[in-house]
């Protein structure tokens, strides 16, 4: 296993000299984020970056995320065009000596949260998410009422995307998936570059768009659908996690023995309704994410990809981008460090510092 952080490129606020004085922390988990969605990733952004964490001491170890552009999903006629340039990236990517490439196949939205900042018992604040607060969410105004990560539409264009989903059902959804995969996971396996999928998250259709990665079988379709090395996933414990029917040291197990999980997200959730959560620290205990069972699991099925802590809570009187300041992350890494070095009977290879 090898513990890596998250990192926005240059415009983020946590510094990669602070990233660098995490105990057990020299991967790098970042992305260019100047690229149009659709366009090829140059190859010479990516080596600068690539430097950039390698002046800091530290490694460029995953991109997270090369976007997939909405044609693909909804399997336009300009999808072949926008493949070939996905291949070109990806290339590109293990041109830049980088192993791993994180993505996802959610339409229009990326992870969702309805609030960004609900004050937990202990004044720490967390994202948290509840339906019925998602349906009262009016998207006629565009993306300009929803919090997180969402691509900003304006009010036509996002109705005109709504609309084109009504005629992509689940089952063409996958479909075209599956389209997509037959022709990057090739391209991936000659660049020596390994894809691993991101659960959606929530794991369930949100504003009547279809979600289809939700959930272990639909991960396991999803490595078969090109049953390759290759063709891998991202475990992520906080998005599988908000579905209690969703047995993670089991999904990581099956997964795991496959030798499918190419990149683990650790993050705890506390459900405190049908599709409601709030996110948790990362201990077992303080949330629903069994960490310490999902991290026998990893260990069991030989686990050796990146791992990362994933979204923090604000502590300390931090502010920054929500789920990705700096305190409860590294709270998390060493957790997550300590776990895996007592399950694994032995301390993960790193050096004292002089
Ligand atoms: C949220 C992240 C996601 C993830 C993408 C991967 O914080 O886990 O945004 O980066 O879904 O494509």
């Amino acid at each position: 296993m090898q513990m890596t952080f998250r990192w926005f490129g240059p415009t983020d606020p946590i510094p990669l000299a602070h990233v660098r004085q995490i105990p057990g922390v020299r991967g790098v988990v970042s992305a260019l984020y100047d690229v149009p969605v659709g366009d090829v990733w140059p190859r010479d952004g990516l080596s600068r970056l690539a430097d950039t964490v390698d002046a800091a001491g530290l490694d460029l170890a995953v991109i997270e995320s090369i976007p997939v552009h909405e044609d693909i999903k909804l399997g336009r006629p300009t999808r072949d065009r926008l493949i070939a340039r996905y291949c070109e990236s990806v290339r590109h990517v293990g041109e830049t000596g980088v192993r791993v490439l994180c993505y996802n196949f959610m339409p229009v939205f990326d992870w969702t949260r309805t609030d960004l900042a609900l004050t937990l018992d202990d004044g720490s604040t967390a994202l948290a998410y509840d339906d019925d607060a998602l349906s009262r969410i009016d998207l006629t105004r565009g993306t300009g009422d929803l919090p997180g990560w969402a691509t900003a539409y304006a009010a036509p264009e996002l109705a005109a995307l709504l609309a084109a989903y009504r005629d992509v059902s689940e089952e063409r959804l996958w479909e075209h998936l599956a389209y997509f995969l037959e022709r990057v996971v090739p391209a991936a396996e000659s660049a020596g570059v390994r894809l691993a999928i991101h659960p959606d998250d929530p794991p369930w259709p949100i504003f009547g768009l279809p979600r289809v990665v939700t959930s272990g079988p639909a991960l396991e379709r999803v490595v078969t659908l090109v049953d390759r090395p290759a063709n891998g996933v991202t475990f992520c414990t906080g998005s599988l996690g908000a579905d209690p029917g969703n047995d993670l040291p089991a999904i990581a197990r099956s997964l795991g023995a496959r030798g499918r999980i190419h990149f683990a997200h650790c993050r705890n959730v506390h459900i405190t309704g049908r599709r409601q959560f709030h996110e948790a620290p990362h201990p077992s205990a303080l949330g629903d994410v069994d960490m310490r069972a999902v991290l026998v699991a990893l260990r069991d099925t030989g686990f050796r990809g990146p791992m990362r802590p994933d979204h923090g809570r604000m502590i300390w009187g931090e502010r920054g981008r929500p789920g990705y300041g700096l305190h409860d992350r590294a709270l998390g890494a060493t957790y997550l460090y300590g776990l895996w070095e007592g399950l694994s009977g032995s301390p993960l290879a790193e050096r004292p510092l002089r």
